[in-house]
């Protein structure tokens, strides 16, 4: 039987390579760029806008889902897609993550991870096989499976402990997910920054032959040149027709650098965070309405732009906004921001099948840094 779930890679410019992951629930153009949708909402968003900004695929989070509202009870409102009314392709993150930065009490054992809930402290139990359970329970496209993620700098015994352990981690979860025509799980290559750890890391997961492969324990804590080396490192192991997900990341420059050096997918809540925080991303650096400087200024963010928030609204009124703490303060910015990301992506795809992204690259970071906003 053909699996319904498959990647195509389009064109390739250097590392960079534009592509095509298809599933049933529709098609995700990458590079990509997946909005964080962690409790089943973009923050401050319709999802019709987020799918209107070329949205082709949204993050969901494990760890807080089964928090509240629970996977059970998720399963039976009949998973997320219909909960959220996003009926486009969602990946999970699988909590492990989620669990070391926001859990209390935590407990990592061989079996898994326990911990109390940051919502109302009740006791949980996360293992390999109950995050697949619960990413199945929430009707999940692409689930990720646990690992453990060492925040950087670490000992390296430590990281090496931890980077095992996750690919003990991944036989189970590849065990637990068993075989599930057109969904997929994804093994996360770990290693912290040894490149010999990302290595093996990397190898043994390719042997098991996912449908497709995460960078995770990176932008933990470590330079972005470190974070550029280990992706030198790790992708030229893991295969050429599988997905490669950079977890976690980043900037828009992370994003282009990672690009180039064969990342398929992103997902950070810089854009829409930032947007809750007064930070509006634009194709000329970034712009913290929150300054004094912007108070009488007439000119929107991006007169350009296509996205109403960026081009119909004066920095001026952004400004009072978020000065007066309005909901719609983050509501145009997260807008705003997304566009803008999106965009990004669109200009890499562009470049890619181009054979121009080198100079795609050189001309965004150029515009970055001559910052006339
Ligand atoms: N593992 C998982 N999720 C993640 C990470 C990871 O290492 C990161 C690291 N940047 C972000 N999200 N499961």
């Amino acid at each position: 039987m053909t699996d319904q779930f498959t990647f195509r890679v389009l064109a390739t410019d250097g590392k960079a390579r534009r592509g095509e992951i298809s599933m049933p629930r529709g098609t995700v153009r990458t590079p990509a760029f997946m909005p964080v949708g962690t409790a089943g909402t973009v923050k401050a968003m319709y999802l019709d806008q987020v799918r209107d900004l070329g949205s082709d695929i949204i993050l969901g989070n494990t760890y807080h889902l089964m928090l509240r509202p629970g996977a059970e009870r998720m399963a039976r409102l009949g998973g997320l897609h219909e909960f959220a009314r996003w009926p486009h392709p969602i990946l999970t993150d699988s909590g492990g993550f989620q669990v070391m930065s926001l859990a209390q009490l935590r407990k990592l054992t061989e079996k898994g991870v326990t911990f109390k809930s940051h919502v109302d402290g009740a006791a949980y139990e996360m293992t390999p096989e109950r995050s697949i359970e619960i990413q199945g329970l929430l009707d999940s496209d692409i689930q990720m499976q646990l690992d453990e993620c060492v925040a950087l700098p670490a000992e390296p015994s430590e990281i090496e402990r931890a980077m095992e352990l996750s690919l003990r981690w991944a036989e189970r979860c590849k065990t637990a997910f068993g075989q599930q025509p057109g969904k997929a799980m994804f093994g996360i290559v770990q290693g912290g920054d040894i490149g010999s750890l990302r290595e093996r890391s990397a190898s043994a997961l390719k042997a098991m032959d996912l449908k497709g492969y995460a960078v995770g324990g990176l932008a933990v804590g470590e330079p972005q040149a470190v974070m550029l080396d280990m992706l030198d490192v790790t992708c030229p192991v893991l295969p050429a027709d599988k997905p490669r997900y950079l977890m976690g990341v980043g900037t828009p420059d992370d994003i282009v650098k990672s690009v180039m050096r064969g990342v398929d997918m992103f997902d950070c809540v810089m854009p829409t965070r930032a947007g809750r925080h007064g930070l509006a991303y634009t194709r000329r650096g970034k712009i913290n309405l929150r300054n004094a400087r912007h108070a009488e200024d007439h000119r929107p963010l991006d007169e350009e732009s296509d996205c109403p928030a960026s081009r119909d609204y004066s920095r001026a009124y952004l400004h009072h906004l978020v000065r007066s703490q309005e909901a719609l303060a983050g509501m145009l910015l997260t807008w705003n921001n997304l566009a803008y990301y999106q965009s990004l992506m669109q200009g890499i795809r562009d470049a890619i099948s181009q054979a121009r992204m080198d100079d795609f690259a050189a001309e965004t970071s150029e515009r970055w840094a001559r910052g006339d906003l």
